[in-house]
């Protein structure tokens, strides 16, 4: 399982634009991998950057916050498909067999709860027996008493990984792994409480999101997952250690 951070494919502070030369170092390390083997089934989720977000935040639509007017949900919706039609074909270009999968299609909150995310995973398990590349994204999904809200790539991954039973589960975002005090990788965390400080957040406080909550969903998963940048991706998709390991 691999989620490619939006801040990484995406030139974050222009509105919808790619980070071409990001995107293409990703897409060829992932079809490298494929190509000799070194992984034979993948999921890759990617994030909204500067396609999703801002039409979200312009609709005022987020995680908790969800609208009921069908253009907003189609312009982020929208802007999410642009973004994933533009990984799916770099990905293609290059013979990796990648297919899209909507979750504002299949998603839904059903209690309206953050967190609470129905994922039914069969297209995307059947997908992967049929040899393909699911690429799922951040997208709107369905909530109860709320419209429809935003789920992130970052929720998707960890649903994902948990119900598909993943190996291995990695970040790639534009930092080089979880950072201490002094900005410095941390290479393993096998425990919240021994990074809290170091990330900013103590673990009845953090209820915002970021690097906090990220590690603290990872380490809910039964599989190795690992936060690095674009130069732990190959090791990573080669089975070995990349920036932070969270265990
Ligand atoms: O970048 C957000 O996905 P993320 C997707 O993984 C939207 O948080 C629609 C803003």
């Amino acid at each position: 399982m691999l989620k490619l951070g939006g801040s990484l494919i995406t030139e974050k502070d222009r509105p919808e634009t790619l980070d071409d030369d990001a995107l293409a170092a990703a897409c060829d390390a992932v079809a490298d991998a494929l190509a000799d083997g070194a992984v034979d089934r993948l999921v890759v989720v990617h994030g909204g950057g500067s396609f999703g977000h801002r039409r979200a935040s312009e609709h005022g639509v987020s995680t908790s916050e969800g609208t009921r007017d069908p253009a907003a949900v189609a312009e982020v919706h929208g802007a999410m498909k642009t973004l994933n039609g533009a990984v799916l074909d770099r990905l293609r270009d290059r013979d990796v067999p990648a297919v899209p999968v909507h979750p504002l299609s299949l998603s839904a909150r059903p209690e309206g709860v953050e967190g609470d995310l129905d994922l039914p995973l069969g297209s995307t398990a059947t997908l992967l027996g049929e040899g393909f590349v699911p690429v799922l994204h951040g997208d709107g999904v369905a909530t109860a008493g709320e419209g429809v809200t935003v789920v992130s790539g970052d929720e998707l991954v960890v649903e994902l990984a948990s119900g598909l039973g993943a190996r291995r589960v990695g970040v790639c975002s534009t930092v080089p792994g979880v950072l201490d005090d002094d900005g410095d990788v941390i290479p393993a965390i096998d425990s919240f409480e021994a990074v809290a400080d170091a990330l900013g957040a103590s673990d009845a406080t953090d209820v915002s999101g970021g690097m906090a909550a990220k590690v603290r969903e990872l380490l809910a998963l039964d599989a190795p997952a690992y936060v690095f940048g674009a130069d732990g991706l190959s090791p990573f998709l080669r089975g070995e250690d990349a920036g932070t390991r969270v265990d």
